[in-house]
């Protein structure tokens, strides 16, 4: 069976070389083909010989570069006379200046045209075994219909169209739809609660919202109709709601509502797309929210196209054929780049997946591998320390053999996961990336690159920027550390396609919060450069923490944590300490039908985390809970655990993320008890 072996892939096991907390020994490395067979514009590029000087090329001849792929990677409706006018310093960006495009153009039309059959969505609905294909042609008239009834109903280009839907294929063409029209579409992703939602409506003066009667998630129904009502009733300025029907039960309608499916099957299915300038804004998206008040970013046409489209390809290794199963939700970024613009725009086929990791049992991941013959799985950490928890056996149980490349997104995957992700789940044939990027970045810039020929991967690194990302740290002071082996802020020097412009109406906050003094890019994350020049996340900066002087990532914490064979989760919290400054709390949720007493495991986790990391970042206090709080997209709001430390239980802040309230209440009244 030679041809399910992974192409240009071998594994070499050597000894560890480097510091860091999360290095392991595995180190793997490809031996690709030619340069021109992965970039075929490298044959312009006469510069660069190999994949550094392709990266290097991206950085310094930015015109060249970006221009050729700009040029050769989108369709235009009239070229571009500058490939970019960029000054981070002022908080100014943009790219393509003159060009006109349309987006849906380039992720539908152009596709239409070479292979109208060839599948573009497969909505792997909720119900296993019920998944629908969308052809690239019926996409387009679902798009085209779409686009006709928001004209008819009075949508007019730059208005912001509100998306308010589980994935599904009507949910595609109603962001294709806006781009195809030129409105701007804002997805709240539909576990948000009325509150949320409205509060996104009223910032982004949106009057149109387009609804399902129902959601469907994990064979529990979701009232999503219902929750619009409520909100636009604090939202005078929304004029309709266009209401699909997931399910079969009729939901009360009022004078603004449109029902949706009937009105699209009176329209044309040609509709003529407009020109946009590449500038023009493509969508807002609001932040998950882990910290502050909600932002809405702005993303504009043709540069975070591009990106998208790169980073799918480069990343993931996509070729023609491949099946692409991302399984985050449309209504986060992620799903934005890498179920919807990057794979489409590359003609590719993409995966909607409705359901949850655990539904109908924990196998749901791998059966749905198994029968869709997904080549790259992409998904998040806290769902491969969900399922570890439940054993390799669901994992085995399936055919993973399509599987190529396995991605991973949304916080740092800690050793264990990363392991059993690679060994389990790819039987120690599929690399790992480990993606990392943001809202604001529009797309992956740092990870490894798979089909990079002189590529390693090490477990717990995203290891290298992508082409067009120029990486640099910072001390708290705000100088530029250059040496390796260093931790710092992790900042990027120079402008790429696909970061966020602004935030919406609100361009003062962006540059306030995004842009340092001496017009760097600021991430709010830490990372740690290795001795080798590896990219490492710490977590977020205003996670670490501070004892004695001794600055330490909680996720670096964590991880060892994690390492404990009884642990299934872990936050690590910063604590007021009277004389230490910070001390270490640990908040974690125990593997599955594990016993161990809370002093034996503080025992043991101090010593593990001695050996690990350092004496002093040994945990004072360990609290054993079952479930840890997280927002929607699934990260653990360390924020809340925070202030229950700090006992400002009280003032936990803005709570419209969380998922599981009672959690918060559980782990309140745990922590009473500890002190
Ligand atoms: C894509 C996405 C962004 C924040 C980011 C960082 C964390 C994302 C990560 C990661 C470590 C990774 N993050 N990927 N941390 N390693 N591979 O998640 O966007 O929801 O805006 O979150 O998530 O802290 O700053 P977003």
């Amino acid at each position: 069976m030679a041809w399910l072996l992974p192409r240009r892939c071998y594994l070499k096991v050597c000894s560890q070389t480097s510091r860091g907390p999360f290095l392991s020994s595995i180190v793997r490395a490809w031996s690709g083909g030619p340069l021109t067979a992965y970039m075929p514009e490298a044959v312009s590029f006469p510069g660069s010989k190999n994949h550094q000087g392709l990266y290097r090329m991206s950085v310094e001849q930015v015109d060249t570069f970006w221009g050729t792929l700009g040029r050769n990677r989108l369709t235009w409706i009239s070229p571009f006379h500058s490939v970019q006018d960029c000054n981070l310093e002022q908080g100014w960006v943009a790219w393509f200046l003159g060009g006109q495009l349309n987006v849906a153009v380039n992720c539908l039309d152009r596709h239409v045209h070479r292979a109208p059959n060839k599948v573009a969505l497969i909505w792997e609905k909720d119900e296993p075994g019920k998944e629908v294909q969308i052809t690239y042609r019926e996409l387009l008239e679902l798009t085209c219909r779409l686009g006709n009834t928001l004209k008819r109903q009075g949508v007019k280009k730059g208005d912001r169209v509100t998306i308010y839907m589980p994935p599904c294929p009507l949910a595609v063409a109603s962001m294709l739809a806006c781009a195809r029209i030129g409105a701007i579409h804002m997805l709240v992703f539909a576990g948000f609660s009325a509150e949320a939602l409205a509060d996104r409506i009223q910032d982004a003066q949106s009057e149109t919202v387009i609804t399902v009667n129902q959601g469907l998630r994990g064979g529990r129904v979701t009232e999503l109709k219902q929750t619009v009502d409520q909100a636009v009733k604090w939202c005078p300025k929304v004029k309709r709601v266009l209401v699909s029907m997931r399910t079969e039960q009729k939901v009360p309608m009022s004078d603004l509502d449109v029902p949706l499916d009937e009105e699209i099957m009176k329209e044309d299915v040609c509709c003529e797309p407009v020109a946009m300038d590449s500038e023009d804004l493509l969508f807002l998206l609001y932040t998950s929210g882990s910290t502050g008040k909600p932002k809405g970013l702005v993303h504009s046409q043709a540069g975070y196209l591009l990106y998208a489209a790169l980073t799918h390809k480069y990343v993931f290794d996509y070729h023609d054929g491949d099946v692409f199963g991302c399984v985050a939700d449309i209504g986060w970024i992620t799903g934005h780049s890498y179920v919807v613009y990057g794979p489409l725009c590359n003609g590719g086929t993409t995966v909607l997946f409705e359901s949850t990791p655990l539904y109908p049992d924990p196998g749901r991941y791998w059966e749905t591998v198994e029968r869709l013959r997904i080549n790259q799985f992409y998904g998040a950490p806290t769902a491969i320390r969900l399922l570890l928890r439940y054993g390799d056996k669901w994992v085995k149980k399936y055919d993973r053999s399509s599987l190529k490349i396995l991605g991973s997104v949304g916080e740092p995957i800690n050793t264990e996961a990363w392991e059993w992700y690679f060994n389990v789940v790819g039987e120690a044939r599929c690399p790992v990336v480990d993606t990392w990027w943001q809202t604001e970045t529009g797309g992956i810039c740092i990870s490894p690159r798979p089909s990079d020929p002189g590529d390693e991967i090490r477990p717990g690194l995203a290891m290298r920027p992508f082409f067009g990302i120029s990486p640099c740290l910072l001390d708290d002071k705000g100088n530029v550390l250059t040496e390796n082996d260093v931790s710092g802020a992790l900042c990027i020097s120079q402008a790429w396609p696909g970061m966020a412009r602004t935030i919406y109406n609100d361009h003062k906050r962006f540059l306030f919060m995004f842009l340092t003094a001496t017009g760097f890019f600021f991430t709010g994350d830490g990372v740690y450069r290795t001795s080798e020049g590896y990219y490492q996340l710490t977590g977020r900066l205003d996670d670490v923490i501070n004892i004695s002087g001794h600055r330490l990532g909680t996720a670096e914490v964590e991880d060892a944590v994690n390492q404990h064979a009884a642990v299934a989760e872990s936050a690590v919290i910063g604590y007021p300490h009277n004389i230490k400054g910070e001390g270490v709390y640990v908040f974690l949720v125990l593997k599955k039908g594990i016993y161990i007493s809370r002093e034996t495991l503080t025992a043991d986790l101090q010593e593990l985390i001695s050996k690990k990391i350092a004496k002093y970042a040994a945990p004072e206090y360990v609290q054993i809970t079952s479930r840890l709080p997280k927002t929607r997209s699934g990260k653990i709001m360390r924020r809340v655990l925070k202030k229950i430390v700090e006992n400002k239980a009280h003032q936990l802040g803005d709570l419209t993320t969380l998922e599981d309230y009672e959690a918060v209440q559980k782990i309140i009244e745990e922590h009473k008890c500890l002190l």
